[in-house]
């Protein structure tokens, strides 16, 4: 499981204004807009209860104050507890939490007590950053490639397909490659094929997976990925349009997802 670091979310409310605006230019839609066409659903100042979690590797420093900032962003009536863990459950149901916010190492997840909806950030991060790439207002045609198949890549495969999307995927991992083509239908991509793309969504927690050759003239690459899978290089060099965040466009998903 790649883990954020506190570093990844210095000055998220700065990074999170950049792809908001990165957002509106290449879609013509700004990240709320985005996430109501794709939940049907807006906040109305939501109670938000933010619970660190010392499970694991244990609390990671920005973390919850990142999701502060998030949820505020957001337009939702969020707190971060006083306890973590068990008792900072129950000090957030108690101080009257409508959605708890809470990660260990492994899930990140909101659950809205009143009307039972429950969020996962990995599906929920696949399907937002795939669907802006769709939404991409320079693309070329309805191909998209699509870098990694895990558990943000795959949902967000999953929706290009849905959405009518030629999808084109690649991941070393064989077994996902099958469940992505027999599940998916989509295209294997062997990146040495020169067909160039203008829509890209990358999710790996890899440096420098996408190669010169794929990038079209006009692209945007779409990615949640950690580290960047676009080298400073080539976005320079191509003029490449790219969308990446470390947290809080995937967590507005999350959240407009159980509304
Ligand atoms: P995962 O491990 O489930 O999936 C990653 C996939 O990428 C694996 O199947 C792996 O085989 C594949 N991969 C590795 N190198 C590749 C390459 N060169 N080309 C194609 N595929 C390659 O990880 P998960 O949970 O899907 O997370 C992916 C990334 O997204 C991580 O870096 C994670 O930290 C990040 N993330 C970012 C969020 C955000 O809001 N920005 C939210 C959640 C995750
Ligand atoms: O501070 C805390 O409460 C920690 N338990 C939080 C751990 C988050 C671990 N998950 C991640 O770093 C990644 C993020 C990209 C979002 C989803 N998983
Ligand atoms: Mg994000």
């Amino acid at each position: 499981m790649a883990l954020l670091t506190p570093e990844d979310l210095e000055n998220i409310k700065k990074q999170l204004e950049r792809a908001d605006t990165a957002v509106s230019k290449v879609t013509r839609l700004n990240v709320k807009e985005v996430c109501k066409d794709l939940y049907g659903t807006s906040p109305h100042y939501e109670s938000v209860g933010i619970v660190p979690v010392t499970s694991g590797n244990g609390i990671i420093g920005n973390f919850s104050d990142s999701l502060k900032v998030i949820t505020d962003y957001f337009k939702f009536d969020s707190f971060v507890t006083e306890m973590p863990d068990v008792s900072g459950y129950y000090e957030a149901v108690e101080s009257g939490a409508e959605i708890i916010l809470m990660a260990d190492d492994n899930t990140f997840l909101a659950h809205n007590l009143t009307n039972g909806k429950i969020g996962n950030n990995q599906p929920c991060t696949g399907i937002i950053y795939a669907d802006i790439v769709s939404r991409y207002r320079n693309a070329d045609s309805k191909d998209v490639l699509v870098l990694g198949l895990g558990k943000v890549g795959f949902p967000g495969a999953e929706h290009l397909v849905n959405k009518g999307f030629n999808v084109y995927g690649c991941d070393p991992e064989k077994s996902l490659m099958k469940k992505a083509i027999f599940k998916l239908g989509i295209t294997p991509f062997d990146l040495k094929t020169p067909k160039k793309f203008s829509m890209i969504f990358e999710a790996t927690p890899c440096a420098d997976t996408i190669p010169e050759n794929v990038l079209a003239e006009k692209c945007l690459v779409s990615t949640p990925g950690i580290p960047c899978g676009l080298s400073r290089e080539l976005q320079e060099k191509y003029n490449v349009d790219l969308l990446m965040e470390p947290l809080g466009i995937g967590t507005a998903s999350m959240l407009y997802s159980v509304l």
